[in-house]
């Protein structure tokens, strides 16, 4: 039978487990990536490991999140992490050189390989043809030490695309309508693999953008083919040498296979505060619009902007418009500017953004209240872009621009132009001083690490309970995401300071949370978070278990959850359990009385696990989706104890 691109990159980096789907396997990692909002702590645990070097073909640090730096807190992690990078032969990409993914799928990406990344759009890989997954910066750590990394075998999903794009439509409305059929949830242990007349069509940015937003699906990863295009792409990057071909195989079996016909695509809008709330633009209707922001991971290429420049020629924002532009890289930067697209977008009165998340991750630019802010990043859940109560759509960069222009909520087609038609350069101007490659010295282990005050150990975890006494801190509903848990923005400066940062834990929903969990530890008692589907959606910061595991934190029972926490709960000592009737959910309360005895014994035989409700004075059943490495993992208090 033959293979899909999944299978074949799998199968050549299989290191324990059969590739069926649903069960555990591992598989080593050729590449990692890190960026300094996670990877302060994930070098810290790395760190604890006591590994001389990391074992891996290449390990990438990026610096891209905190670069605004108001305090010191940010430019010391800067300073850890380039140290770190020395000491360990890590290369390191300097603030201000762009965004992980974008920089990742330029200078370093291969088709074939593995790559895993502490940042949840690793899967932007995909695109040139990667096994590039998203996890939390613990794993990350872990396959830098050159341990296998753990996942469910996926089930392989073929998004079938046909026919081809009509102008003014562009691939985030590819990406868009695959989230109107998957919707966010639902979707946890399937990777979406591509093919069609019409995959062969797009360019590798163009992919980026589809790859990069099918995490908001909750998929383990999105794969491209290795083909023509992807050649053209690495021939850009003076890499040509990195490609290989990568197809899946004619006769190659598919778990199911859903069609698109990019000829019927329309311009797509994400409506607030969900990336799965999909209206055509045209049904949205001209509302007024106050911000329009374009760049991050998503749509921030070359060809993103050098349309927008297009449209934008010799046209001003509208006055009403705040109008940001932050390219993905300097790489794409310089090129624009050489390009002369730069002056047109300067001209047209956009706001020069640093080539890093910025808005994105709501650390600058946060609307006025009650705003509209069109965006082309992946996220619009609510409050991300530091003001509660903004309404954030997410667009095409194309529909970005018209709206720049218009200042209302416009389908691009209608601005009556012709659609530009953007020429790629053959080889970009390619500039790699701002990325230092580890030095080849023998005295490594004499790399002073330099370590500001902001910056503390992991805290440590003893052994899982064998029972569990405590209280439902919090009850939270469906589509929990690591922003609501633990949020980012001005916040994020925290990042390597556990016990400050937990302070925040769930501020946006409870900002008495803290306080509450603080006084059931300091009580000797547990805490207990209730959730409903798909809870931990989003973002792989490991922050939003460590800071619950630092409160006392024991066990999260849900309905459904998302990969990438399930896995970061777990590697923190975290219970992770799943209401075996749902309707148990609607009989719990907050500050309910919940007992579970026997833990460590009942799951080491696999055994029913039933929770008293001891407020209720009712019982009821959950279960637990844990291999046996993972139980391990959780009775020992973590995975840095398990190690
Ligand atoms: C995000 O887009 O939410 C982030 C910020 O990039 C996160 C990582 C983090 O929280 O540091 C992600 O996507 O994993
Ligand atoms: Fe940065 Fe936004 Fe991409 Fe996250 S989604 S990596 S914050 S640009």
């Amino acid at each position: 039978m033959g293979k899909t691109i999944t299978e074949k990159i799998i199968d050549t980096h299989l290191t324990s487990g059969r590739c069926q789907p649903g069960t555990e396997i591992s598989i080593r990692i050729d590449q990692t990536l890190t960026q300094d909002a996670t990877g302060t702590m994930a070098y810290l645990q790395f760190e604890a490991m006591n590994v001389p070097r990391v074992r891996t073909e290449l390990s990438v640090s990026y610096v891209d999140h905190n670069t605004i730096q108001i305090g010191f807190e940010n430019a010391d992690d800067h300073r850890y992490l380039q140290s770190i990078a020395q000491k360990y032969g890590i290369c390191f990409s300097r603030p201000g050189n762009g965004i992980c993914h974008q920089v990742h799928l330029e200078r370093f990406g291969k088709p074939g390989k593995t790559l895993i990344g502490a940042d949840s759009h690793t899967p932007t890989g995909g695109a040139l043809a990667m096994v590039a997954i998203g996890a939390g910066g613990l794993d990350v750590a872990l396959s830098m030490a050159g341990e296998p990394f753990y996942l469910t075998c996926p089930r392989i999903i073929r998004i079938n695309l046909t026919g081809r794009l009509a102008p003014w439509v562009s691939a985030k409305d590819i990406i868009l309508k695959v989230l109107e059929i998957f919707t966010s949830r639902g979707n946890v242990g399937c990777v979406f693999e591509y093919g069609g007349e019409g995959t062969a069509a797009l360019t590798v940015p163009e992919r980026a953008t589809i790859a990069n937003m099918g995490a908001e699906c909750g998929v383990t990863t999105s794969v491209f083919p290795s083909d023509d295009m992807t050649r053209r792409f690495l021939q850009a990057q003076q890499r040509e040498a990195d490609w290989r071909p990568l197809t899946a195989d004619p006769d190659a079996e598919y778990d199911r296979t859903v069609e698109i016909n990019l000829s019927e695509l329309e311009p797509l809008a994400a409506r607030p505060h969900s990336p799965d709330h999909i209206s055509l633009v045209r049904d949205v209707g001209a509302i007024e619009v106050n911000q329009v922001c374009i760049g991050s991971c998503t749509n921030s290429s070359y060809r993103d902007l050098a349309t927008v420049a297009s449209i934008l020629k010799g046209k001003a924002a509208a006055p009403g418009v705040s109008f940001m532009i932050a390219p993905g890289s300097r790489q794409v930067l310089e090129n624009l500017a050489r390009d002369g697209y730069l002056a047109g977008l300067i001209s047209a009165g956009a706001r020069l953004m640093e080539n890093a998340c910025g808005f994105c991750i709501g650390n600058s630019q946060s609307p006025s209240s009650g705003a509209v802010s069109l965006r082309t990043s992946n996220r619009n859940f609510p409050g991300r872009s530091g003001t509660k109560d903004a309404n954030v759509y997410l667009v095409s960069p194309e529909t970005a621009a018209a709206a720049v222009v218009t200042g209302r909520f416009t389908d691009p087609r209608d601005l009556n132009m012709e659609y530009p038609d953007i020429v790629m350069p053959e080889i970009f101007h390619i500039d790699d001083s701002m990325i230092i490659k580890p030095e080849h010295t023998k005295d490594q282990g004499a790399v002073k690490i330099i370590r500001g005050p902001n910056i503390g150990a992991p805290p440590k975890n003893g052994p899982f309970p064998d029972r569990i006494n405590g209280f439902v801190t919090i009850k939270v509903g469906d589509k929990i995401t690591t922003d609501h848990i633990i949020p980012a923005g001005a916040r994020m400066k925290y990042r390597s300071n556990i016990p400050k940062y937990a302070r925040y834990v769930f501020e946006h929903l409870d900002h008495r949370f803290h306080e509450r969990a603080k006084k059931i530890q300091d009580e000797g008692l547990h805490n207990i978070i209730v959730a409903g589907f798909s809870y931990g959606q989003g973002s792989s910061r490991e922050h939003a278990a460590i800071c619950p595991m630092y409160l006392g934190v024991k066990a999260v029972i849900a309905k459904s959850f998302e990969r990438i926490h399930a896995a970061n709960l777990i590697n923190f000592g975290i219970l992770p359990l799943i209401f075996l009737h749902e309707k148990d959910y609607d009989f719990i309360e907050p500050e309910d009385n919940l007992e579970m005895t026997d833990i460590r014994k009942t799951l080491k035989a696999n055994g029913k696990m039933v929770i008293q409700n001891r407020s209720r004075r009712k019982s009821f059943r959950v279960a637990y989706e844990l291999s046996e490495r993972q139980k391990n993992v959780l009775l020992a208090g973590g995975a840095l104890n398990f190690r």
